[in-house]
């Protein structure tokens, strides 16, 4: 059974909670239908509850990891200026991270749970953090293709029906956008560099692009969650139709950069108004999943040594809320 971030009241039963009889459930359900948000004390169906902690804290711990393949390239950004625009995205991924974090806590589970539960692997962080970054125009292609697939993804979680999950995203995007520019900006330069600039561009967009087609997660066919999660408006667009339109706005921007899709069966469908596009390695997205991607262990053991090195933190700030307490005592 799925326990994740589960608190004990909860945890053992996957069953309806006593007030979920048909009524209660026709009444959210019409809640939702008419694109009413619904608020943390509201009342909710217990597995919409555990949908959306399953989804924000994988979302959260996804922009935590997230941190780690870019911050690869803090020390040796090619200029200060870069250094100092890097430094920002990766700040923010962590500003974004601790919103989320603070969504998922309006659920009734705590952060350090969440954590624990990334840390012990009963949780999933996206299978793109799972990727190395080689050369400097991978800052530029996560930017430009993971960003832009964060975005294309999350913009439509700007209406989620759970209100403050939707709320967090607003500002989430504002800032993912200009990260996606950042990363545009970086291949633009190196496209019209010299040539080992242009190889090097090339040579990160054909190993970013497959796995960000995959960040939208498993085909619809094989999506378990997104029948219902579209039901309850967390999700707004299936993972195929997300991904059909990422493809859509980047293959035109590959272009402009004078890059070349790694794809030989991409071509454009004049009936349907898309880009075809060749089938995706779903083994290699599997692999991923299951923890042996190029980076899993890598990420895992750098961001349980980064929360035993943090404890000190914890325990200073607890030491000094309960000296405060007693202060007001
Ligand atoms: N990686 O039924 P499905 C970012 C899992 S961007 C790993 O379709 P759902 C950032 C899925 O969790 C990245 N696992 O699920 C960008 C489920 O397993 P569980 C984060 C994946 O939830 C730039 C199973 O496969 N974005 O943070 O309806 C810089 C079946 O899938 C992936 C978000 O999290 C994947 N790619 O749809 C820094 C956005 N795809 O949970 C940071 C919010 C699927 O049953 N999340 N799985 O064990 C979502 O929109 C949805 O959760 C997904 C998946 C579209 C990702």
């Amino acid at each position: 059974m799925y326990t994740q971030g589960l608190d004990q009241k909860t945890k053992t039963s996957d069953k309806p909670g006593p007030l979920e009889g048909p009524e209660q459930l026709a009444e959210f359900q019409a809640r939702v239908d008419a694109e009413e948000k619904i608020e943390a004390k509201d009342w909710m169906p217990e597995a919409y509850r555990r949908t959306l902690v399953r989804q924000i804290s994988q979302h959260a711990h996804s922009e935590i990891i997230g941190m780690q393949p870019e911050g690869n390239w803090l020390t040796r950004a090619p200029s200060l200026k870069r250094k100092a625009i890097l430094l920002a995205k990766v700040q923010d991924e962590a500003g974004h991270g601790l919103y989320l974090y603070s969504a998922g806590e309006t659920l009734g589970v705590s952060r350090d749970q969440m954590v624990a539960d990334l840390l012990a692997g009963r949780a999933k962080y996206s299978s793109i953090f799972n990727y190395p970054t080689l050369t400097w125009a991978d800052i530029g292609a996560i930017g430009w293709l993971v960003d832009g697939a964060a975005i294309m993804n999350q913009i439509p979680l700007c209406r989620c029906s759970y209100g403050p999950y939707a709320r967090a995203m607003v500002r989430i995007c504002k800032e993912e956008s200009f990260h996606q520019r950042q990363g545009f900006e970086i291949m633009l330069e190196l496209s019209k560099g010299t040539d080992a600039q242009k190889e090097m561009a090339q040579d990160a967009f054909n190993r970013w692009w497959w796995p960000s087609l995959m960040m939208f997660g498993p085909g619809d066919k094989d999506s378990k969650h997104s029948a219902q999660s579209m039901a309850w408006k967390i999700k707004r667009f299936s993972n195929d139709e997300l991904r059909q339109k990422f493809v859509d706005v980047t293959v035109p921007q590959a272009q402009f950069l004078g890059l070349r899709v790694p794809d030989d069966d991409l071509h454009y469908n004049d009936e349907t108004g898309h880009y075809d596009f060749g089938e995706i390695d779903w083994q290699e997205f599997l692999d991923v999943l299951a923890g042996n991607g190029p980076c899993n262990r890598q990420r895992m053991a750098q961001r349980t040594r980064a929360h035993e090195d943090g404890q000190w933190v914890r325990d200073a700030a607890r030491a000094y809320a309960a000296r405060q307490r007693a202060k007001a005592a």
